[in-house]
């Protein structure tokens, strides 16, 4: 009996430690990729749910878009700003109009207050050509 509690409660911790895992990913697009301006750009989440700004649930953040600049302070809330785009609503794709050449975008998640999650949340910095 005192066994099985063991296995029990290790493969509990297993089940939890794989949920903690959150991820943040573009759908579209894909990093390389040669596309046309308006870009449709996807967020993609797995791990944690998405909430508007000011909302305050456990386990949920809203994406912020970072277009050819690097990951912001970890410790202050995100820029607002033509580089750090907020989708406080809740939302999960955009259409971004950029100029033609290469760019890169990155995703992180923030929370209520825009403040990124600790540890943070990112997407791998992507790098797109528009023609
Ligand atoms: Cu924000």
């Amino acid at each position: 009996m005192k066994n099985f509690l063991a296995a029990s409660l290790l493969s509990l911790s297993s089940t939890f430690a794989l949920a903690d895992e959150a991820k943040v990913y573009f759908i579209s697009p894909v990093d390389g990729a040669t596309v046309t301006s308006p870009v449709t750009v996807k967020f993609g989440l797995t791990g944690m749910g998405v909430a508007p700004a000011g909302v305050d649930k456990a386990n949920t953040g809203h994406h912020h878009l970072l277009i050819d600049t690097a990951l912001p302070a970890m410790d202050k809330p995100v820029p607002k700003d033509a580089q750090h785009k907020h989708f406080g609503g809740g939302q999960t794709e955009t259409s971004l109009k950029l100029a033609k050449g290469q760019h890169t975008l990155q995703l992180l998640l923030g929370d209520k207050s825009h403040m990124p999650h600790n540890p943070a949340i990112y997407s791998k910095k992507i790098t797109i050509t528009v023609k």
